[in-house]
């Protein structure tokens, strides 16, 4: 509270680097703000020896970098490095080529250093074991530090995040990406955890709420792949609230593309998402298995596999044991009722009883193939689970209804189609449970208006996708994975290269062409309309008599693109050249899964249902498909000038596809309004050892996502952009008098350069281009001149002895 905005005008006004007209110490004795404050003194004095403790440790860092630092904010240009010496900074190495890089990403791998810089992007190793490097000394050691005053690190990005959202009033999002197993979500972690730290929640429960959220939808969104134990299986966008002061003031997650063929079929080697083996064991361990009517000694079929043959493989694992203790208490936590996990436990113990529904034929006297569930008491439990009528949930299995001429006719199901609709009941009630499970985390989340002020306040978004993968059978879920790998790597690219470069030309400004990958004609590949690849997919899967070989086909027909190609014209394969590699796709399935088709007569049914939750699940349509018809419907129509928009969809007939492309179209918008900062997370080997770094694997990796290229621009580019009269409106204090109104020139902009002993900045036609360091430099300068004041009225006030 006495950090506020009216405490840093007072400090403000006492600013002024001529000392003579500061004021006396006791005409500051006399200031309103200090009689304000009276009676106030514990917790402004605390404050106080927070922050001095803080600076403390920083000195001692600060200390033996000292001279390491004075060069590079000299004179950039002679502070480049040579390979002898430890780099911090890849943008600073004088020779920069590939063997280079690695060489030195190794070196400081070996030292435990496993966070690079790349201008202002962070190159974080996976260490594959714990590195004693985020304790909360560390963590305080890189709030607010100069950059170059610790070693890199993820926190540090947390901070230039918060103190660019603080210092310009804009929202920011973080991209973290790199292949499956790299790092990402650890990542993420890392930085909400820095970040609450940071917006200094100030009531501790909000602080505790926020850090569950992660645990608790990776809980559900995650499973064991085998490339990672905690694979992401879900897109996840994170944005943190705060005020327009800094304070951490809630949180909102947007899901994207749950895995849920991952509910009732794992590939060799793979588990089922998190959840299910944690509540299994939890609830053993409780003696509540029987009331959830879940099986005691043959595993549920949907978690029968490879890795567990009998259920007491998990049934008695401590360690889901001790997940299910922590995820219930994340529940509680965040502020889901007991009730509420009631019937989250029962809506996942009704998805494994589904599962175990079997079927057999019966031949009928009118020689249709029918089916008949042949184990009844998995039908009852899961009837009962899902509060409705066991026989009509057989009904919905066994048979569905057609229309035809006005006239419903009810069709016998064959075995092979009862089994579809089961597991397609299965899929989507895990799902839409994820999604629920989501939006009431955002309804428990949500800032207070109260809280946050009359305005939206700020946010930081933090990206965690799924990463790049290339197994040796990949299907559906892989293409989608990939591409949305595909658009982020788009959006590094546009940031890193084009725009840059787009904006020099503009500006006027002279900066040397970068070569680099551009991915955009495989983007569009897939992205267009109608000739693109998910469009072709979504036109297939409306033809009733479509199978997955026609889609093939008609895949090679019309794609007529370098990225892609058929190895065997015979079976269902496809080759896709992706940025990160090439990799061979199946499209058995395809179809299926990109209907993902419910029947209505399920829907029906659980609709009937006497639980609350589950009701809830089948009546909303999820919001966001609401929205998705509307962006797919606009993108379309300003785009494909002359088409109109054929996606006229109502929610029945939305696939997969067409809602993937919403997704990513959703997500891109919401990233482009915010500064983006990048975090790129490198594989140092494929078997998932600590202390080996395979330099073939990371160079690969550095190739693909262009770091060498990146590290070029960063050195030549300018990475800050500042209008003139922001730029003024900010710094004017380092060159001016508090009361001084410098006019909006660039001879002003300059004049404040010059001072602060800067080189190497440009002067476009409206904006500043500065380096990141030069930032960084002069908001040290600023901040350490307040913080000087800050001190002195410590000293002043006698509170500090
Ligand atoms: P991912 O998110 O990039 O993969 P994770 O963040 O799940 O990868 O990391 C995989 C594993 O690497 C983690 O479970 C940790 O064991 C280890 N690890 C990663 N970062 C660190 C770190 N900073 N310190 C210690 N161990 C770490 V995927 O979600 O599969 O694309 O879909
Ligand atoms: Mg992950």
């Amino acid at each position: 509270e006495l950090w506020s905005s009216e405490f840093n005008d007072f400090i403000n006004k006492c600013l002024t680097k001529d000392y003579e007209k500061r004021p006396t110490v006791s005409s500051l004795l006399q200031h309103d703000f200090i009689k304000q404050i009276e009676g106030k003194e514990n917790v402004l004095q605390r404050q106080l020896m927070e922050f001095i403790d803080v600076h403390q440790q920083m000195g001692v860092t600060e200390k033996a970098r000292f001279e390491r630092i004075h060069t590079k904010k000299g004179n950039y240009s002679k502070s480049l490095v040579s390979n002898q010496e430890d780099v911090d900074d890849l943008a600073t190495l004088e020779v920069l080529d590939e063997n280079t890089v690695t060489e030195q990403l190794q070196k400081s791998y070996a030292k435990d250093q496993i966070y690079t810089y790349v201008g202002d992007i962070l190159i974080a190793v996976n260490p594959f074991r714990n590195v004693d490097i985020y304790s909360s000394q560390h963590s305080k050691l890189y709030i607010g530090a100069k950059r170059t005053a610790n070693p890199p690190h993820i926190f540090a990005v947390a901070d230039i995040g918060y103190q660019s959202m603080v210092t310009y009033n804009s929202d920011q999002c973080i991209v973290i990406s790199g292949e499956s197993g790299a790092g990402k979500t650890q990542s993420a972690h890392l930085l909400v955890q820095q970040l609450t730290v940071l917006g200094k929640a100030n009531n501790r429960t909000l602080q505790e709420k926020i850090l569950q959220v992660n645990n608790l939808v990776e809980a559900f969104g995650n499973a064991g792949t085998i490339i990672n134990d905690n694979s992401s299986r879900f897109g996840k966008y994170l944005e943190m609230k705060f005020t327009c002061g800094g304070t951490v003031v809630g949180a909102q997650i947007s899901e994207y593309l749950l895995e849920k063929s991952r509910v009732v079929h794992q590939a060799v080697g793979e588990k089922n998402f998190h959840i299910f083996y944690y509540i299994y064991a939890g609830l053993a361990e409780k003696k509540k298995l029987a009331h959830y009517k879940l099986p005691e000694y043959r595993p549920p079929r949907y978690l029968q596999n490879d890795h567990f043959r009998i259920v007491q493989d998990f049934m008695n694992n401590s360690f889901y044991k001790s997940q299910f203790e922590l995820i219930e208490q994340c529940f509680k936590v965040i502020g889901f009722t007991l009730e509420e996990l009631g019937s989250v436990y029962s809506v996942l113990a009704a998805i494994l009883n589904v599962g175990n529904i079997e079927f057999s034929a019966v031949v009928s006297e009118h020689m249709i193939d029918k089916s008949n569930i042949s184990n009844p008491v998995a039908l009852e439990n899961c009837a009962s689970l899902l509060c409705i009528q066991a026989d009509e949930l057989q009904e919905a299995l066994t048979s569905h209804c057609v229309v035809t001429r006005g006239e419903t006719i009810i069709r016998p199901n064959t075995v092979e189609k009862a089994t579809d609709v089961r597991d397609a009941m299965a899929k989507a009630l895990y799902g839409r449970l994820f999604s629920w499970i989501v939006n009431r985390i955002n309804t428990l989340l949500k800032p207070d208006k109260h809280l946050s002020g009359s305005d939206d306040g700020l946010n930081i978004g933090i990206l965690d996708i799924f990463g790049f993968e290339n197994f040796k059978k990949n299907s559906f879920e892989q293409l989608c994975i990939n591409i949305a790998n595909e658009q982020i790597q788009f959006y590094f690219n546009q940031h890193v290269f084009a725009w840059e470069q787009n904006e020099y030309l503009y500006e006027g400004v002279d900066a040397r062409v970068i070569e680099y990958e551009d991915n955009r004609p495989l983007l569009d590949m897939f992205l267009q309309k109608p000739m693109g690849l998910l469009s072709l997919l979504d036109e297939e899967s409306r033809f009733p008599q479509a199978t997955d070989q026609t889609l093939v086909e008609k895949f090679e027909d019309n794609l007529k693109s370098k990225y892609f190609w058929r190895p065997k014209r015979v079976d269902l394969t496809f080759g896709i050249y992706h940025y990160a590699g090439k990799v061979l796709y199946n499209a058995s399935g395809f179809l299926a899964k990109n209907r993902d088709t419910l029947p209505a007569d399920i829907v029906l049914l659980l609709r009937s249902s006497e639980n609350n939750l589950i009701r809830q699940l089948v009546t909303h349509p999820l919001t966001k498909t609401g929205i998705a018809i509307v962006v797919i419907f606009l993108l379309s129509f300003s785009r494909d000038t002359g088409h109109h928009p054929r996606e006229t969809t109502s929610m029945k007939t939305q696939t997969v596809a067409s809602y993937f492309r919403y997704s990513l179209m959703d997500l891109l918008s919401k990233m482009v309004v915010g500064q983006p900062h990048f975090v790129r997370c490198i594989k140092p080997n494929n078997d998932r050892q600590a202390n080996k770094f395979d330099k073939e694997k990371v160079l690969v990796q550095l190739r693909y996502t262009g770091i060498l290229e990146t590290a070029r621009i960063r050195r030549q580019g300018y990475s800050h952009r500042i209008l003139f009269a922001n730029f003024i409106k900010r710094y004017y204090l380092i060159c001016y008098k508090t009361n001084d109104d410098p006019p909006v020139s660039p001879e002003t902009c300059a004049a404040i350069l010059e001072k602060a002993h800067l080189d190497n900045w440009v002067l476009g036609k409206t904006k500043v281009f500065l380096k990141y360091y030069h930032v960084e430099q002069l908001n040290l300068m600023r901040k350490e001149t307040v913080d000087r004041i800050i001190l002195i009225q410590a000293y002043v006030r006698g509170w500090l002895g």
